[in-house]
């Protein structure tokens, strides 16, 4: 039987997501076998040069998992996550997720960082207008200002959004727990580090062991959909305690 930590209160929890959350979603992630590298080249789908060079390509490959994203629903450990964003007090739960589909919000919660942007979300490389949409587009989507619209999403070699407020809350938070990721990316893999370093107790949960495993105190190997509910519902007999 698992032993998980305590909480109050008045403790703050940031929580990290990766593409194993969604897994159970059947939302295929990244690198396990069977997994979107696996059957994409990362360099031609997800850099801002693949795109220069072919962004038909690139919409082929966005649009099958916008298309794919319509068709998915939240599992446990999403329902887990707004539960657990519900039961604490206004302001001391922040979830952050490398993830692009929308399963998170679709399962309830509300304070959301996408650092690596949305699917449902398109981006004029013109104008810069923002706009989502999960439609089907076409092959090379424009603007109404006649510019070239991208996916909203933060490729390899782009910076991801709103590291600076990110780093922050890692860095003042008292609990970090990391779901579903390989702690392969760069900068995301780095936050556990952080939050460490800043005195937090680091949680990780995931299927595999993650590549960075030592900077967590705690280590749960397994499914999120079965671990989270789990972890949650402890944290929330804290509360009433
Ligand atoms: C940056 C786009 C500078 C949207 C993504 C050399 C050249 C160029 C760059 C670099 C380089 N070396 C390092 C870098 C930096 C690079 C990087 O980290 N590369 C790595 C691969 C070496 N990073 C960047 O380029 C980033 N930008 O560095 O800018 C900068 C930064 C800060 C400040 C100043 C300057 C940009 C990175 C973002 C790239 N975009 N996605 C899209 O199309 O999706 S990354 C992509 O990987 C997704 O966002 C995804 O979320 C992310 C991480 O993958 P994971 O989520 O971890 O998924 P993965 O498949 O790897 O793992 C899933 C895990 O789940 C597994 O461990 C599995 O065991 C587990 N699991 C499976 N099922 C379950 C489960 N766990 C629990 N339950 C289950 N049921
Ligand atoms: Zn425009």
């Amino acid at each position: 039987m698992d032993v998980y930590p305590d909480i109050a209160h008045e403790t703050r929890i940031v929580v990290l997501t990766g593409a194993g959350i969604s897994a159970e979603s059947g939302v295929p992630t990244f690198r396990d076998k069977g997994g979107i590298w696996g059957k994409y080249d990362v360099l031609s789908v997800a850099t801002p040069e693949g795109f220069a060079s072919d962004p038909r390509r690139v919409w082929r490959f966005y649009n099958e998992r916008r298309r794919h994203a319509r068709s998915v629903e939240p599992n446990a450990g999403h329902y887990a996550l707004a539960r657990l964003e519900e039961i604490l007090p206004e302001g001391s739960f922040t979830l952050i997720t490398q993830n692009v589909d929308h399963l998170h919000r679709k399962a309830g919660s509300r304070n959301v960082h996408h650092m690596h942007g949305e699917l449902a979300k398109v981006r004029c490389t013109q104008c810069g207008k923002v706009r989502e949409t999960l439609d089907d587009l076409p092959e090379l989507p424009q603007c109404s200002c006649g510019g070239l619209l991208r996916p909203h999403v933060v490729w390899f070699g782009e910076i991801p959004f709103d590291m600076e407020k990110l780093f922050s809350l890692v860095e003042a938070c008292d609990i970090f727990l990391v779901v579903g990721t390989s702690g392969v990316v760069h900068p995301a893999a780095s936050f556990v580090i952080h939050a460490k370093r800043s005195g937090a107790t680091t949680i990780g949960v995931n299927l595999e062991i993650p590549e960075n495993r030592g900077f967590m105190d705690r280590f749960y190997q397994g499914k999120s959909g079965e671990i989270l509910p789990r972890l949650v519902e402890f944290w929330a007999r804290c509360l009433i305690a």
